[in-house]
């Protein structure tokens, strides 16, 4: 075992308050393609080999959807149909099994939260294929599989394939159908136009998930963060935040990133993390 490997082992156990911060990259090596520059473009591989990009803000924020919530919601269907045929990688599992392992411990010793930015539902049990989740989650920025009403404000789980049936077949990625508002999903309760339960740009965080967060990172000791660029706020402060007040900053990501960090496991997150908790 490394040096690091074994001196990382010794602050794991010996934390009291853990929290594992995740992005995109968690998600990778499920094949769940990652936004390479959030303040740029999303890139997804199309059809015939061919890279098509999409400017993520300008389809991941409130104002496109008022101009047009049929391209915004072929956006998210065919994110929502991408992620269903998707599994949990060795890094979600790693983190379920940790999480599952302090939380059969005594809560007194040693806590552990994870605060996912993905919005696949990976972490969560239940899904397709009926799996564990992670006890202690909080999905900072929501999910796909919720939606909420625009009118009266009813959220709900939805798993729905397609989600609405003129969505259907809809799955190319130019989401330049016109699909007429009444035929986009609408709510159950007051018909309303629903919406994908997600934080877009300049869109604040619910205020009890940002108050369930802000708990969390003060007590925190240890922080864990995997598979993020640290350039999407205010996710991007959390580990400066734990690190400012003494706690320790630990990377799992392919590349070097962030300051302040004690322990840095470079590598795919799917490799790092399994070896990491062993
Ligand atoms: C691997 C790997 C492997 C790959 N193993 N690793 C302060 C300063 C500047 C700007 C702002 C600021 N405060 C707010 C802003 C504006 C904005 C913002 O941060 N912009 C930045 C682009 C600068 N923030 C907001 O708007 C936030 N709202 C807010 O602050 O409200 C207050 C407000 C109100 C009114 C006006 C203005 C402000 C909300 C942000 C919500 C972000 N939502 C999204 C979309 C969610 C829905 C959806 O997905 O459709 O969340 S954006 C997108 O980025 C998504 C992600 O969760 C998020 C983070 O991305 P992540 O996870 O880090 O992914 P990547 O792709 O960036 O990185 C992947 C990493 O993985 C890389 O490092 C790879 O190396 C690594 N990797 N393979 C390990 N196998
Ligand atoms: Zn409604």
């Amino acid at each position: 075992m490394s040096s690091q490997l074994s001196s990382f082992h010794k602050v794991l156990n010996s934390a009291k308050h853990i929290i594992a911060l995740c992005g995109a990259g968690l998600s990778a090596e499920s094949g769940i393609p990652v936004q390479s520059d959030p303040s740029l473009v999303m890139t997804f591989r199309g059809e015939g080999g061919y890279w098509r990009q999409f400017a993520a803000t300008e389809l991941a924020d409130p104002k496109a959807f008022l101009r047009n919530p049929s391209r915004v919601w072929q956006f998210y269907h065919y994110r929502r149909e991408l992620v269903m045929t998707k599994s949990q990688n060795r890094a979600h599992k790693a983190l379920i099994e940790f999480s599952k392992k302090v939380n059969s411990a005594n809560p007194q010793t040693q806590t552990f939260s994870v605060i996912t930015q993905n919005v696949d539902g990976l972490l969560t049990s239940g899904g397709n294929d009926n799996v564990d989740g992670i006890d202690n989650l909080i999905e900072m920025h929501g999910t796909l599989f919720k939606t909420r009403c625009t009118v009266c404000g009813d959220i709900r789980p939805n798993r729905d394939s397609p989600i609405a049936p003129a969505l259907k077949g809809n799955e190319s990625l130019s989401f330049d159908a016109d699909i007429p508002q009444d035929q986009l999903p609408r709510c159950n309760l007051c018909t309303g136009l629903l919406r994908p339960h997600v934080v877009w740009f300049h869109e604040s965080l619910d205020e009890k998930v940002y108050e369930k967060i802000q708990a969390e990172l003060d007590r925190c000791d240890l922080i864990l963060v995997i598979g993020t660029s640290g350039m999407v706020y205010p996710a991007a402060a959390f580990a400066s935040a734990v690190h400012r007040k003494g706690g320790i900053v630990v990377n799992f990501n392919i590349e070097k990133i962030g300051e302040d960090v004690a322990f840095e496991f470079i590598g795919p997150c799917g490799e790092t993390l399994p070896e990491g908790w062993l």
